[in-house]
Formats: C-alpha cells, sequence, structure tokens
C-alpha cells in the first residue's frame, strides 16, 4: 500500500544523511516504509527486492519474527540498565553465545553499538594491551589502502578509502597502511578467492623494517574488503599476514563487520578461513541490523593482561552508555538462535556456488570491467564514464531501485550482499533486474 498522505514528511529540509547526496535525494527520495523477509516497500507502494541485507547487516531478512518478539518482551520487563559497575543477565548469556560462534582461541566479549566504535576500542585494546605487558613502546597502528573501518578518528586513520579520510585533517599520528590486494590486470572475474596476490602480504615486512616491529602495535584488515567494492583476499595471503603478525608479536585484527554472522557461510570469516586472528570486530548481523550492537572479541591472553593490580580497580578505562544495552543483547540472542535453527551460516554456504554461477553470468554484459564473489556476496564492476567517475553505477543504482531492486553502488562498483534467506529465485530476480540495467545504461 502507497504511504498514506499524511504520513509523509511535510518538510525534508532538517534531516542530513549520513552518506549521501542529500540534494539529489531531496529532489527525489526514495522512503522505505515498510519490510517483510525478502523485500522492502517503498512509500510509493512498490516491493522492492533487497539485494544487499539492508547496509549487509540483515542476514536473517526483515522483520524475522522471533527478533521482533524477543525485543518486544525485554523491552517490556528490563528496559535499561547501567553499564558501568552494573550489568544484566543477558549480556553474559549473549556474549556466550558469541564465543561458542568464534574461532577456538577468542573468548571474551566487549559490547560496542557499531561496527565504528568496535574498531576504535578494538585499537585502543591494542595499545593499551602491550602498554599492560610492559611493551608501551608498541603504539604504531597499521593498517590497508582500501580499507573501511568506519568512521570515526581511529577508523578513517587505519582506513584507506581516501574520501572518507581526505577532509579531515591530519588524522591520528603514527598509522600506516600495507598495499591493497586488488590486481585487475591478473585477477579480474576470478571466481571465489584470486591466485594471484599472496606476496602482497610481505608489504607488512616492509613497514616493518621502516618502523622496526617492536614499535608497531597492530594491523587492522577486513578479510574480505567489504565497503570498498568486495576486494577477496588471494588465496594464500591471509595465512601469511598471521604468519607475519605472529613472527613479529603484532596484534592480528580481523574487522568482520561485514563478514560476521554467516556472509561468507561461516560464523566468522576466522572460521572460513580457518585462522585466528587476536581479536575480532563485528556489529551489524549480530542483531541482524534491528538494534544498534558491535562488539571486540578478543583472545584471553590479551583479556588477563589487563587483569592484574587491585581488585576494586576498573581495569580498561573505556565503554559506552549502551554496551550490553538489554534490548540489544534481547535482539542478539534472538538473532543468533534464529541463524542457528534455520540454518542460514549453511544456507549460505550451499547457495554461494549458485550464486558464484549467476554473478558471473553478467561477464560480457555492457560496461562490466571485473566480477567478485565469496560466500553470499559479490561485486560488479563497472568502467566510470569518462571523467565522470562513480556517475554511472550511481545510475544503475537509481535504475535498479525504480525496478524493484535495492542494491549498494562505491564508486563505479556494484556491490550485491542478499539476506541468507534468499531463494535461487530471488537471486535469479536479482540478475534479471540488473541485466534490464546494464542493457539500458550508457
Ligand atoms: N568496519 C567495517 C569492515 C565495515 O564494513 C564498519 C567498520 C563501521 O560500522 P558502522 O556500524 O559504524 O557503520 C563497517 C561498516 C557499504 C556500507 O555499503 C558498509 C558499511 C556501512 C554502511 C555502508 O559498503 N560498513
Amino acid at each position: 500500500m502507497p504511504l498514506d498522505q499524511n504520513q509523509w514528511p511535510n518538510d525534508l529540509r532538517a534531516f542530513w544523511l549520513p552518506f549521501t547526496a542529500n540534494r539529489q535525494f531531496k529532489k527525489s527520495p526514495r522512503l522505505l516504509v515498510s519490510a517483510n523477509r525478502m523485500h522492502y516497500q517503498s512509500s510509493d507502494g512498490r516491493h522492492v527486492l533487497d539485494g544487499t541485507a539492508g547496509l549487509w547487516c540483515c542476514n536473517a531478512g526483515h522483520n524475522s519474527p522471533r527478533i521482533v518478539e524477543a525485543i518486544q518482551k525485554q523491552v517490556e520487563s528490563l528496559d535499561y540498565a547501567p553499564a558501568f559497575q552494573m550489568s544484566h543477565p543477558r549480556t553474559f548469556e549473549l556474549s556466550n553465545r558469541i564465543i561458542d560462534l568464534a574461532p577456538q582461541g577468542i573468548d571474551h566479549v566487549f559490547f560496542t553499538n557499531s561496527g565504528s566504535e568496535s574498531v576504535e576500542s578494538a585499537l585502543k585494546i591494542a595499545i593499551a594491551y602491550h602498554r599492560a605487558r610492559g611493551e608501551g613502546q608498541r603504539t604504531r597502528l597499521i593498517g590497508r589502502e582500501r580499507g573501511y573501518h568506519g568512521v570515526n578518528f581511529g577508523g578513517i586513520s587505519v582506513g584507506g578509502m581516501v574520501n572518507n579520510r581526505r577532509v579531515y585533517g591530519s588524522l591520528l599520528n603514527g598509522v600506516d597502511h600495507i598495499r591493497d590486494t586488488h590486481i585487475p590486470e591478473k585477477n579480474a572475474f576470478s571466481r571465489g578467492q584470486p591466485k594471484h596476490g599472496a606476496e602482497r602480504a610481505d608489504d607488512l615486512e616492509r613497514l616493518i623494517a621502516l618502523h622496526g616491529a617492536d614499535t608497531i602495535a597492530a594491523l587492522i584488515i577486513e578479510p574480505v574488503a567489504g565497503s570498498t567494492g568486495v576486494l577477496v583476499p588471494p588465496i594464500g595471503y591471509l595465512e601469511r599476514i598471521h604468519e607475519i603478525c605472529s613472527k613479529h608479536g603484532i596484534l592480528l585484527i580481523f574487522d568482520e563487520v561485514i563478514c560476521g554472522f554467516g556472509r561468507l557461510g561461516d560464523s566468522f570469516a576466522a572460521n572460513y578461513f580457518g585462522l585466528t586472528p587476536d581479536m575480532i570486530t563485528c556489529a551489524k548481523g549480530l542483531t541482524n541490523g534491528i538494534i544498534p550492537m558491535g562488539a571486540v572479541l578478543t583472545s584471553s591472553e590479551i583479556h588477563d593482561a589487563f587483569m592484574t593490580g587491585p581488585e576494586h580497580l576498573i581495569e580498561l578505562f573505556h565503554g559506552y552508555t549502551y554496551s550490553g544495552n538489554p534490548v540489544a543483547c534481547a535482539a542478539g540472542l534472538a538473532a543468533l538462535e534464529t541463524y542457528r535453527v534455520d540454518g542460514l551460516f549453511e544456507r549460505a554456504a550451499s547457495l554461494a556456488p549458485y550464486w558464484e554461477e549467476a554473478i558471473h553470468s553478467m561477464k560480457g554484459m555492457n560496461h562490466v570491467i571485473d566480477i567478485r564473489n565469496i560466500g553470499l556476496m559479490g561485486a560488479i564492476e563497472l568502467a566510470p564514464r569518462d571523467g565522470l567517475p562513480s556517475q554511472r553505477a550511481f545510475d544503475a543504482f537509481l535504475q535498479a531501485f525504480e525496478k524493484g531492486l535495492l542494491i549498494r553502488v562505491t564508486a563505479d562498483v556494484i556491490a550485491l550482499s542478499p539476506p541468507l534467506i534468499a531463494e535461487k529465485e530471488d537471486i535469479d530476480t536479482i540478475f534479471s533486474i540488473l541485466t534490464e540495467v546494464l542493457q539500458g545504461l550508457d
């Protein structure tokens, strides 16, 4: 049903939309008014297939009844409990459920409210950890070019997406970046992990030689880079990164805000790739995107390094008012239960080959210069228009939405990440709409 006239906002001026072309948007707003499973309904009454799980977060689809009910029940019994020097039972329950899903050796959970906060928390914990064990000179943080780690100062400092950094001054000092793993001249149209590029991990050795390992606290990377346009790690790359970090006592942080909770067909990318980092940052799918919540998962070694000194003193001077909010915890518990009962991680794994076939069937279409995929995520990269980067993909986004499909675009890359409840027919619909869009795109 189209939106009732009385519900339509009469003035769009006050709201400043995040990461949005505000003036274009306000000329022709795109409003979603309800959702169910794989579909949104737009304010003009159209059904829109969700090709992106919201913003990579609604892994169990929309308005999942178990999660909705859990939130309703929780808010009726305990709305809020102070997060400092107090807690409530659900924080412990949820931490244990998360740890059950994490690789062996990851045993502790620190709650935040977003991916950006998870990243800030992990970076601070890394520096404080080294200090706690007498290596206070290890303060340097390393990220990777084209990395996305949220929008706070730590995250944009270790991040490597130019537009997110360049107007914000000098950022954190003592940060450096290894090269990204994008090698289109060798790897274009790879299915799953590309063959070439494991040696890009050795770029970390270059920075170690430059700065000295004993000044470096941590390396943070996305196991699969999401926001920059789905860059899948070359075969052997992550293993080499893990080995170099271990050799030099550098903490390895996997930023799994996108990969976590089933996107690759396993609980975490760490499990998928069979590697245990020192910390994992997550958010999004933790509550199926319904209530903001994030977390940093750490090894016992990191956690235990702080558990010294007099017992009445605070060990880590860090936390948020809403760390472990009861309603968020209820949403998280219900989301994890839904993933388990409905077998959604396994479902993603079993759909991945179909997904791969479907996305690679777009090869040869108008403007397509690369296609990348892993698990239930993928990207179709378009050649940019001369002198007008991003415009062609943005047009594709607008046209897809008109035709009833929600996609994400970043520069000239179309990124896709449907909810893990997708049926094969949904996947077919995604690519038949995209085919129509690309055929008509100049
Ligand atoms: N780390 C990673 C790896 C992310 O992908 C964040 C941190 C920050 O999370 P918050 O919750 O603070 O937004 C993210 C977020 C997109 C898109 O379409 C990606 C994100 C957010 C919004 C859009 O690529 N990733």
